[in-house]
């Protein structure tokens, strides 16, 4: 949940450089920001309201280019205001959707939880990459269950985001194995499932998630391990279906060599993409708040559950969404 006090320039910053992270917390917090935003201005008119809350939104669908979390979420409140109503009503209507979005965006990962604790076995070593509220809660509520697992948890080069996951871990008391992402494949064949979430799933149902998932899904798909992504339907990205590839962060080479060391290396460049994308082929079942799926079924959670067809996205000739 973002800082009440937080204004929209704020949140996004915070979502720019990874203050508010993870792709579920970042739908939210912007849905949040918009939420005050539309409490804030004071429009004379519908059009106006419009015209504002439209600029908040490009805002802060412009500040990370690949959890499509972001766009889903923000388009999802936007539409309430393509009704042609008066604007008192159109204020009260924005303000529930995002309300509506919050609270089930929260109780997704919750279903995500229930459904993926069936997946974890009494005395399974599960493997997990970065931090994902979704992948964690499945892992959190198979501990809860009563099932003793153990847990292997990736650094997650450059940010360290493994840190977060492992303080998570440890505050529940789960038994953790902490390893430098190259160390993945010296221990796969210790692990019985591997669990990860998703900034962006494709109609052909590759998972885009942070760097180091896609050599993960690799040595799993060696060691015949099995590869389960923890994922909101509103991480699906409906403008696959027209041929859109989603695009990959390349975030500061910074967050990777210090600027210092970097200055005396002029013929070294740094790349530092925040996502890989893992094929399809190598993810076993993706577990959704509707259920899980193999990820050949993508396609039925972006018409069905995010209500896109390509008839009314052609005909609309809009191509600004996610
Ligand atoms: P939840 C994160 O991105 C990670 O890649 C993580 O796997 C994914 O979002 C999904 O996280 P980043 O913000 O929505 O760390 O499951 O770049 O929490």
């Amino acid at each position: 949940m973002i800082d009440a006090d937080m204004t929209l320039e704020e949140t996004a910053e915070g979502i720019r450089t990874m203050e508010i992270r993870g792709a579920g917390r970042i739908a939210r917090a912007a849905v949040e920001a918009l939420e005050a935003h539309a409490g804030g201005l004071r429009p004379a008119t519908l059009e106006e309201f419009r015209a504002g809350m439209q600029r908040a939104a490009d805002l802060l669908v412009a500040t990370r280019p690949t959890a499509v979390s972001l766009p889903n979420a923000v388009r999802n409140v936007m539409r309430t205001l393509e009704a042609d109503v008066p604007l008192a009503d159109a204020k009260i209507a924005f303000h529930e959707r995002a309300q509506a979005f919050v609270a089930s965006s929260i109780g997704a990962v919750a279903r995500i939880a229930e459904f993926g604790a069936r997946h974890i076995r009494d005395g399974d070593v599960v493997m997990t990459h970065c931090n994902s509220d979704a992948a964690l809660a499945c892992i959190i509520a198979a501990h809860r269950e009563g099932k003793a697992i153990e847990v292997f948890a990736t650094e997650v080069r450059p940010r360290g985001q493994g840190l977060v996951t492992i303080r998570r871990l440890n505050d529940e008391g789960i038994r953790t194995n902490y390893i430098v992402d190259a160390a993945v494949r010296s221990f796969i064949n210790e692990v019985d499932l591997v669990i990860v979430g998703a900034d962006a799933i494709t109609v052909s149902g590759a998972v885009v998630n942070k760097i180091g998932t896609a050599p993960i899904a690799l040595a799993a798909h060696e060691a015949r391990t099995n590869v389960v992504v923890a994922a909101e339907t509103y991480k699906f990205a409906p403008l696959t279906t027209l041929g859109d590839l989603i695009p990959i962060e390349e975030r500061a080479p910074s967050e990777v060599l210090s600027d210092e060391i970097a200055a005396a290396l002029p013929h070294v460049r740094v790349r530092n993409p925040a996502f890989d994308v893992t094929p399809a082929e190598y993810v076993d079942l993706i577990i959704t708040e509707q259920g899980a799926i193999p990820p050949s079924m993508a396609w039925l959670i972006i018409r069905d559950y995010l209500g896109w067809s390509i008839e009314q996205f052609h005909q609309a000739g809009d191509r600004t969404g996610p």
